[in-house]
């Protein structure tokens, strides 16, 4: 894919230290993982506020557990895509690098990416509604699972209604604030507290940079959009990090 990058850009890669992408369910699409808001969206065959709630759970936990089961089944299939991988090259280029995440398909670990910040938890670990324990467990007992201490088992993801786990939030509030660039890749920007990253971001001073075959809520206050996909984009931006950055910071 022949991107045009623009001089800001690219000087903005050159000179960059301290850089943060944060990844939406876009930058999985190309994996395979149906997104929430998309054409052929996840939230279409459901309605959130009917499944991604702790009212739905207390209510039907068996409807709730079978879609986290359907999407559990896809993701098991599933591997990252380039987007992905190229992510995982970025943090040896650059004095601070981190990764924020509203992915809860665990992805970016699987293509090499060590410090992942999981917004909204992971879909692939259970925790006790009673005891908070957590485990991996893939077969259950019985269904709706119950955990060894006969508490409800869920999947361990953050709810909508529910707070974000704090250390991860305040951390990406954090970088988001101090970084010289931010990445917003795979995002439509809409639920909170992550939809304000790149707000933060932008008020700390950072370029914006929105990657996303579609324009977002985000789009009218990004310093540069990249129409495309991420799994096409990423890679190419990783090749202009590498040609513009004249050495990476540890030896490859
Ligand atoms: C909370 C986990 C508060 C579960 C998810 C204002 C302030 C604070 C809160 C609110 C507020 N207004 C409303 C709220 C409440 C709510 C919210 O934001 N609602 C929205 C709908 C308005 N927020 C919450 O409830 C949050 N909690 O704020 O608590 C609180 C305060 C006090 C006390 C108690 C609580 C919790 C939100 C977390 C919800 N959990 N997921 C699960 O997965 O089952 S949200 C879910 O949707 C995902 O995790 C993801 O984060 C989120 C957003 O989806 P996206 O990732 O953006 O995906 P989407 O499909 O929308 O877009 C995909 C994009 O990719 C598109 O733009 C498409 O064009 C693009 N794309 C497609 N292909 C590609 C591509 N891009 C690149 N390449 C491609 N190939
Ligand atoms: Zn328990």
């Amino acid at each position: 894919m022949n991107i045009a990058f623009s001089d800001r850009f690219l000087n903005m890669l050159k000179t960059a230290r301290r850089v943060v992408v944060s990844t939406g369910a876009g930058v999985s699409a190309e994996s395979g993982v149906p997104t929430f808001r998309g054409a052929d969206g996840l939230w279409k065959k459901f309605r959130p506020e009917e499944l991604a709630t702790f009212e739905a759970f207390q209510a039907n936990p068996q409807i709730v557990w079978e879609w986290y089961q359907y999407r559990r089944e896809i993701i098991h299939k599933i591997k990252p895509n380039p987007g992905h991988y190229a992510i995982a090259q970025m943090p040896k280029f650059f004095e601070a690098f981190d990764l924020v995440t509203q992915n809860v398909d665990g992805l970016h670990r699987a293509a090499g990416s060590e410090d992942v910040i999981e917004l909204h938890g992971n879909i692939m670990r259970n925790k006790c509604v009673d005891c908070g324990g957590l485990n991996d467990d893939r077969e259950f007992a019985q269904f709706p699972p119950l955990c060894r201490c006969g508490g409800r088992l869920r999947p361990d993801v953050v709810w909508f209604g529910e707070m974000l786990p704090a250390s991860a939030l305040e951390r990406a509030e954090k970088v988001s604030t101090s970084c010289d660039i931010f990445f917003s890749v795979g995002t439509s920007g809409v639920v909170q507290p992550a939809a304000s990253l790149p707000y933060l971001a932008r008020r700390g001073g950072a370029f914006v940079v929105e990657i996303n075959p579609e324009p977002t809520e985000l789009t009218y206050i990004t310093d540069e959009h990249f129409v495309g996909r991420s799994g096409e984009v990423l890679p190419a931006i990783l090749e202009k990090i590498k040609s513009v950055r004249s050495r990476s910071l540890t030896a490859s």
